[in-house]
This record gives structure tokens, C-alpha cells and sequence, in this order.
């Protein structure tokens, strides 16, 4: 019950920061682009639900829900994504960057499949260090149809680093099926390269979670890389203003019975839980939501003569 709760609180927090992030965008209130995770989000709440702050995490471009999962602060969130100086990085990533070293989140990223041998290499860093953590990759279903996913398969396996392959499999890789780009499914590439894999409903974040507590427990044991592969739906266009020609609009329809938040509400009052308890969940969440776009709003831009700070090394000497 008290899990279901979490990955409930989590799912929601998700939810509404991106609904909040969708309007906000649609107000010019984002620079950017943004690409929302909604309908996704057990998958991002379930495998981090199984993590702690040692633990590291690498992200896609649709990484909101990741980064949230993994516990990233809500002001230095939504700072971030609005461009303001407060941000997790100071205002000059945005939503493809978002990052948070402090708590293993190495961030978003814009390339695809890149944030696999990021995580592959942290993956290393745990192993050699004796951290006793471990390193998840969230990747897409169209990441296959990267050279480097494969390598970092090959590694991890050849290695048995401690690296779960999180895949969110939503049928698109931008505005084409996957299937039309990608030969393998993955469970066959996985079994090539001797990775225990499991298929998983994306909207079930009880059994994601569980999951990911197994699969999580057996990378600390050392026995080597896993893979979740979570089918789940994608609600909107592949970034927020994307007129989706390229999709039939019953998919929406079909695609929004499958909610991961309605499913996870049902649950708990099918087991006696308290309509009140959600509500208030729901409450907190927005309360939460609303004073971090606030402070977003009041921040300063960050200032162009602070520009290179951060980017390069004091020069030693
Ligand atoms: C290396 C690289 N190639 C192409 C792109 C353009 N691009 C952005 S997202 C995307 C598809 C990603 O699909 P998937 O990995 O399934 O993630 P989803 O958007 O479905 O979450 C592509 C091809 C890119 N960002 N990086
Ligand atoms: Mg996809």
C-alpha cells in the first residue's frame, strides 16, 4: 500500500509538472522544445522507485519524468526548463540537459541512445570505485537503430557491469513506427548478448517497480547487466507542438485507457485505500508544482557575462 502510494505521488508529480511545462510552452513561457512523457510515467517511477541518490541515472530527450523520479529538486526543475538562472544548471541546458550530479542524475540528452554509454561508463565508475551502486540507461525503442546501443550491450555484458537498460518501448521513434527503422526486437538482442530481459505493461507501476527491485538486486549482487523493456503508450506528439499528421487520432483515444495514474488510483481503492489519501496527494502536488513555476518566474535570466563560467576548468598555475 505505502509503495503504491509513492509511485503514486511520483506518477502525479510527473503528471502535472509536464501539463504545467505544456501550457507554460504554449505561452512562450519555455524556450525550446520540450517532448512530454504523459502516459509514460510508471516507467520513470517504478525502475527509480528501485534507486537511491548513489545510484545513477542517464535520461533521453523525453527525461522530465526521469529526472523527477530520481528525486531532482522541483525549483531548480522548473527554473531549469524556463531558462532562469536558479536552475539545476544554472538556466543553460533547459529540458534536454536538465542534470543533477548530487543525486547520480546525469541528465537528459538530445542525441539519441547517447545517454546509454554514459550510463554504461558510470556503470564502470561504480564497479571500479566498490560505490556498490548501480547505473540505469532510459532509452527509447527507436535507440536501437543506434550503433552505440549495441556496443554498450557488448560491454556491459562482456564486463557484467552493473547497468539496467530501461527501454521505453511507445511504437515511435519521432514521426515514424520503430518497427520501420529497427530489424531486432530486443529481446533477441538481448538474449544474443546473454541479458536476462523482461517485458512489462508500461502502465503498471506496481510490477515495474518490482521489476526494477529485482533486477536492481541482482545488478548489486554482481551478476551482470539487465533489461526492462516497458511497452507504453505515447499521448502526445513527439515534441509539444507537433501536429502528428503522420497518426491516426483514434491512437490518442486507445492510447489514454491505458493510464498509468488511473490504474494505480484503482488499485488503491480497490484495496480498501482512501479516495481522501489521493486527493490530498493530489493537492500537495500541484501546491508543489505551482510555488516552484512561481519562483521560476520570479528568478533572473542568467547573465551572458557569466556565460563561460562553468564551462571550462580554472586554468591551473
Ligand atoms: C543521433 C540522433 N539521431 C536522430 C535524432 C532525431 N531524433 C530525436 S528523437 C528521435 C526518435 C527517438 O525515438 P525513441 O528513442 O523511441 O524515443 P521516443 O521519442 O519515442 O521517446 C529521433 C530520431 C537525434 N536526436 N539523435
Ligand atoms: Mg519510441
Amino acid at each position: 500500500m505505502a509503495d503504491l502510494l509513492a509511485l503514486y505521488r511520483t506518477m502525479l508529480t510527473i503528471r502535472e509538472a509536464e501539463m504545467a511545462l505544456a501550457r507554460l510552452f504554449a505561452d512562450g513561457e519555455v524556450p525550446g522544445f520540450i517532448h512530454l512523457s504523459v502516459g509514460q510515467e510508471a516507467v520513470a517511477a517504478g525502475v527509480c522507485s528501485a534507486l537511491t541518490p548513489r545510484d545513477s541515472v542517464a535520461s533521453t530527450h523525453r527525461g522530465h519524468g526521469h529526472a523527477l523520479a530520481h528525486g531532482l529538486d522541483l525549483h531548480g526543475f522548473f527554473a531549469e526548463v524556463m531558462g532562469k538562472a536558479s536552475g539545476v544548471c544554472r538556466g543553460r541546458g533547459g529540458s534536454m540537459h536538465v542534470a543533477d550530479l548530487s543525486i547520480g542524475m546525469l541528465g537528459a540528452n538530445g542525441i539519441v541512445a547517447a545517454g546509454a554509454p554514459i550510463a554504461l561508463g558510470a556503470a564502470l565508475a561504480h564497479r571500479t570505485r566498490g560505490t556498490g551502486g548501480v547505473a540505469v540507461a532510459f532509452f527509447g525503442d527507436g535507440a536501437l537503430a543506434e550503433g552505440v546501443m549495441h556496443e554498450t550491450m557488448n560491454i556491459a555484458a562482456l564486463w557484467r557491469l552493473p547497468l539496467l537498460l530501461a527501454c521505453e518501448n511507445n511504437g515511435w521513434a519521432e514521426f515514424s513506427r520503430s518497427e520501420t527503422q529497427v530489424a531486432a526486437r530486443l529481446s533477441a538482442l538481448a538474449a544474443a548478448h546473454g541479458i536476462p530481459h523482461r517485458e512489462l505493461d508500461g502502465a503498471d507501476a506496481l510490477a515495474l517497480a518490482e521489476a526494477a527491485e529485482e533486477a536492481v538486486a541482482a545488478l548489486r549482487r554482481g551478476e551482470g547487466p539487465r533489461v526492462i523493456e516497458a511497452r507504453t503508450r505515447r499521448w502526445r506528439g513527439h515534441f509539444e507542438g507537433d501536429p502528428q499528421r503522420y497518426r491516426d487520432p483514434a491512437e490518442a483515444a486507445e492510447a489514454a485507457a491505458h493510464d498509468p495514474i488511473a490504474r494505480a488510483r484503482a488499485a488503491f481503492l480497490a484495496a480498501g485505500g482512501e479516495a481522501a489519501r489521493l486527493d490530498a496527494i493530489e493537492a500537495e502536488c500541484r501546491a508543489a508544482i505551482a510555488a516552484a513555476i512561481e519562483a521560476a518566474r520570479a528568478a533572473p535570466a542568467p547573465r551572458w557575462e557569466e556565460e563561460r563560467s562553468g564551462a571550462y576548468a580554472p586554468a591551473e598555475g
